[in-house]
């Protein structure tokens, strides 16, 4: 979950087993008052907020940088590979499905630079489907925005693009497969991007922090990828037995994904016959989309990473939307300041303690370690917090103090208490 998790000593206060033993976030209120009447460790947040910059400038709404600028010589510029294949991915044990992936990983790597760098990624399709990336809240050249057929080419089968963008604006954001969205992102391919402002980061500046977090929230109807996908790569292997073609596969494709040049060509097409893919006539029955698991970077809980912190801690938490459904993360025992969203830091830190995020949007929070203990922090949409129908499960982590043993927290006490 983090990428860079110094220090990681959780082992000694609450295991994994013991975590596991959680359950649900059914603990009993009233046990925990004597654990936690140490005092001494309040936040200092109303002094910290008052350095916020107040002012608004209009001007700093515009990109920095022309969009349509292009390398000078002498510019530095990352290069990335990515490949798409397809891999074997496990939710929670006992659960695994076939899954698109950016580099062998779900959710596909992070990608890290500086505001102003240019980042090339080359893209290599190794799939028998086809593929674009779409760099969600950059402010790219508009061929390079990843949209098929709207700006590209779809990405065929052994075929490669080259992407090449400087990372503007600065903040939290996403990149994800632009080709049969609801398809291709829910199986995978959906990865974060975040790029560090070249100024002094005001986030860091009003809550100094070390450790910081991504999660992308996203959900999974394992039926409808499954069956899905298995359509997909048998039409794309039929044609290539047909005759090796990639552009024909890349013209049938369109047609099948209801890609014309114009309403009145597909209007008349349908008139012709052609079934469009959203008739129950083409695929037997309408499958409508279900999820069945929703997860925290590809895990579903009790596999979703804990987030680490101690007392008078900061930690920054980047949420980003990867799927399609809204979800309302709620943190036990704690509010947070809710600091940047889509990238941008807001007008001002908002307190809060659960916070809606909505398809397509990032949302970066700050967690101060002011009371510690073990506390769960998940969807508060309930249905989110199952797993194929049960709770608990889903999207549904822990935030964890390192250091509950010295404030005074007897674990072996609470679940005696709690049982
Ligand atoms: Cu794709």
């Amino acid at each position: 979950m983090s990428k860079d998790k110094p220090s990681e000593n959780n082992e000694e206060t609450l295991g994994r087993r013991e975590l596991l033993k959680l359950g649900g976030i059914g603990l009993g209120t009233g046990l925990m008052g004597n654990a936690f009447g140490q005092q001494g460790h309040r936040a200092t947040a109303q002094q910290q907020v008052s350095q916020w910059p107040s002012a608004f400038d209009p001007l700093e709404t515009h990109p920095p940088y022309p969009p349509r600028d292009r390398p000078k010589p002498g510019e530095k510029i990352h290069v990335h590979d990515i490949e798409v294949t397809i891999e074997v991915h496990e939710i929670v044990p006992g659960v695994q499905t076939h899954m698109f992936m950016f580099n062998k990983s779900y959710p596909g790597p992070e990608i890290r630079v500086k505001e102003g760098d240019w980042v090339q990624i080359n893209l290599k399709n190794s799939s028998p489907e086809f593929h674009t990336i779409h760099w969600h809240g950059i402010m790219v050249p508009m061929e390079m925005d990843g949209v098929p057929l709207g700006t590209q080419w779809p990405v065929g089968p052994n075929q490669e693009f080259r992407y090449l963008w400087k990372a503007q604006p600065a903040g939290t954001h996403f990149y994800h497969c632009h080709v049969m969205t609801t398809l291709h992102q829910q199986a995978g391919l959906v990865g974060s991007l975040i790029v560090e402002p070249k100024e002094p980061d005001i986030v860091q500046k009003t809550f100094p922090y070390k450790r910081e977090y991504t999660m992308i929230l996203s959900e999974l109807d394992t039926n409808f990828v499954r069956n899905m996908m298995s359509e997909m790569v048998e039409m794309g292997v039929q044609m290539e037995r047909m005759n090796h073609s990639a552009k024909m596969m890349r013209e049938m494709n369109g047609k099948m994904m209801g890609w014309f040049k114009s309403k009145e060509e597909f209007v008349k097409a349908v008139k012709n016959g052609y079934i469009p893919p959203y008739l129950a006539a083409r695929t037997g029955t309408a499958m409508p989309i279900t999820p069945n698991y929703f997860m925290i970077n590809g895990k579903s809980y009790p596999m979703t990473d804990p987030l680490m912190i101690r007392r008078d801690e900061n930690i920054r938490v980047r949420l980003i939307a990867g799927g399609f459904m809204p979800h309302f993360i709620h943190l036990h025992g704690h509010d947070f300041w809710h600091v940047c969203q889509d990238g941008s830091p807001l007008a001002a830190p908002v307190r809060m303690n659960t916070i809606p995020i909505y398809p397509g949007t990032t949302s970066d929070i700050v967690i101060q370690g002011t009371n510690p203990g073990f506390w769960h922090f998940h969807d508060h949409s309930d249905l989110c917090t199952t797993n194929n129908g049960q709770h608990p499960g889903g999207m549904m982590t822990m935030l964890m103090y390192e250091d509950a043993r010295e404030a005074g927290i007897k674990w072996e006490e609470v679940i005696a208490i709690s049982s």
